[in-house]
């Protein structure tokens, strides 16, 4: 009976250290942990589902390699003793890959002179697989005692969040004269990536001399991205409090879009590179936990064809793409739907076409006819004739006509169209959107509109007036598998929210059972087809 109690005092102390913030014990906020975000790192090796190793494979999934002379390399990720270890490491046997850093003409491995394995510093990066928006996240970690930083952060559409970025020692000699107070700084930096932003922009970056070698011991370190304001932490301490009003005021707050966690170690050339004698032994940045707290749990996916992106797409956190000065924008200024919507603003002169693509292979529709509509708002001082969507994969240029668009107002276009062949699914040339204005359909010297929930084939629209044959789909919401019901049979197809055609199956049976391991979770329409009827069900697969 006692050793029961005593089981059962250590079991709520447990859950209570592990469920709360430290820097809110008593959970006063209600945060609720996102369990796909957070990790304990107890299991002995790195959890693929939520994580994934920046040069696994060769694979940097197009982000980036590390900060040259540095190179992310998988080995040096490991987790060991309930923790994940980040390693730098002098590797003078590694076969660098043969490029430059773009912003500081630094050869992986090198110097700005030559690709000469003369700095040859591996080092290591995992980011999380999973987005979501707004929180607090902690993590308990001890920086690395060496030449190179730990880091903490998060990158979303046109912003980064630098929570941790701490430079845990001076190199041997301390090459660059920098001061000892390097080595007792928390470090806490809002970047902006806004192709607009002006040539003098001033990121919010703020340090901290924590009175104490930061790399000596583990700290809890603590961060609050709130819609309204951010918080940072040490050791459950309030550090800063800042809020979205002050960071407005300097155009610094671009962090409304859900952001991707990164966990990883660089050099900062700045400070002074590591040589040969500071890694010795290899540097070890230690993370005990990353924890996500969020009010509402938002980690699912995003909507690409409602502009809520970055969106996870075949392995990629991606988005909407364009050149920067083709004035085509996510925006949260009028979402028809969600967060955002797409923006399109600039001024006279207009010169050639202005084009903001959706990834490779991301629309996947069946040949024959399919219809699009979406929604578009234009300003009152705004004369745009025509704007064109072009798909990519077979390709075919769907023209809108916008000459007769009321102003000031969402107003939503469609359009039918038929294509001989489906969708090609390929990642680097498949089906994809295009979204095209060209200066000669600009009547005026200024344009401002705004695009948002773009459907293909909506079958939400048709579900009664041609909801003629009886189905019936149980379980649902489903886990493991659903059936499917009906005396009639025919033909089944699965589209997602957005409209895209998921699965087709075949029913030949009175009762049908389907597995759902190929279906993310989430809500889908399922139509049943047979012969010219058809009826439609909305399907939970959690
Ligand atoms: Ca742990
Ligand atoms: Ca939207």
């Amino acid at each position: 009976m006692r050793i029961f109690f005593t089981f059962l005092v250590l079991g709520i102390t447990f859950q209570i250290v592990s469920q709360n913030p430290v820097s809110d014990a008593a959970n006063n906020a209600g945060w609720i942990l996102n369990s796909e975000m957070s990790d304990e790192f107890n299991d002995g090796e790195l959890d693929k589902s939520k994580w994934w190793i920046l040069g696994e494979n060769n694979d940097y999934r197009h982000k980036w390699k590390g900060r040259a002379p540095g190179q992310y390399v998988p080995h040096n990720v490991k987790v060991e003793n309930g923790e994940l270890v980040l390693m730098s490491q002098w590797e003078p046997n590694y076969n660098f890959v043969n490029e430059k850093h773009n912003e500081s003409g630094v050869w992986y491995g090198g110097t700005t002179a030559a690709a000469d394995n003369s700095k040859p510093i591996t080092q290591s990066c995992i980011m999380s697989e999973k987005f979501f928006k707004y929180g607090y996240m902690e993590i308990r970690a001890k920086i690395a005692d060496a030449p190179v930083t730990s880091a903490f952060w998060t990158t979303g559409y046109h912003s980064e969040i630098d929570m941790v970025e701490n430079y845990g020692k001076r190199p041997i000699g301390n090459p660059r004269n920098t001061s000892s107070v390097i080595e007792r700084k928390q470090r806490t930096n809002l970047i902006s990536w806004d192709p607009d932003r002006p040539s003098n922009h001033q990121n919010w970056k703020v340090e901290n001399n924590m009175g104490v070698r930061l790399a000596e011991n583990y700290h809890v370190y603590g961060f609050e991205w709130d819609k309204d304001y951010i918080k940072t932490y040490v050791d459950g301490v309030l550090l800063r409090h800042v809020t979205r009003q002050e960071l407005e005021a300097n155009n610094q707050w671009k962090h409304d879009a859900p952001q991707e966690l990164w966990l990883d170690a660089e050099v900062f050339y700045w400070y002074g590179l590591p040589s040969a004698s500071d890694l010795v032994n290899p540097a070890e940045f230690k993370i005990d936990y990353v924890r996500i707290w969020q009010k509402e749990i938002n980690s699912g996916d995003f909507n690409a064809l409602g502009f809520e992106g970055p969106f996870h797409f075949q392995g990629r956190s991606i988005n909407w793409w364009n050149s920067g000065n083709v004035k085509w924008r996510l925006k949260t200024e009028k979402p028809a739907s969600g967060d955002f919507s797409l923006r399109f603003q600039d001024q006279a002169p207009f010169s050639g076409n202005y084009s903001t693509f959706s990834p490779f292979g991301s629309l996947n529709l069946p040949a024959g006819s399919n219809s699009v509509k979406f929604k578009i708002w234009m300003d009152e001082n705004t004369a745009v004739d025509q704007l064109e969507m072009i798909l990519n994969k077979p390709y075919i240029n769907l023209k809108f006509d916008l000459t007769n668009i009321q102003k000031g107002q969402w107003v939503e276009i469609s359009k039918t169209f038929s294509r001989n062949t489906a969708s090609s699914s390929s990642l680097t040339n498949g089906d994809r959107i295009q979204l095209r204005l060209r200066s000669e359909n600009i009547k005026r010297n200024q344009v401002k509109m705004y695009i948002d929930d773009i459907v293909f084939n909506d079958t939400t629209a048709s579900t009664q007036s041609l909801d003629t044959i009886d189905f019936s789909i149980f379980p649902n919401p489903a886990q493991n598998f659903f059936k499917v019901n009906s005396v009639e049979n025919g033909k089944l197809q699965l589209y997602n929210l957005s409209g895209t055609l998921i699965k087709t199956i075949y029913k030949t049976d009175t009762l049908l059972e389907v597995p759902t391991q190929n279906l993310s979770q989430g809500v889908y329409m399922v139509k049943f087809i047979v012969g010219n009827k058809q009826s439609i069900r909305k399907l939970v697969v959690q």
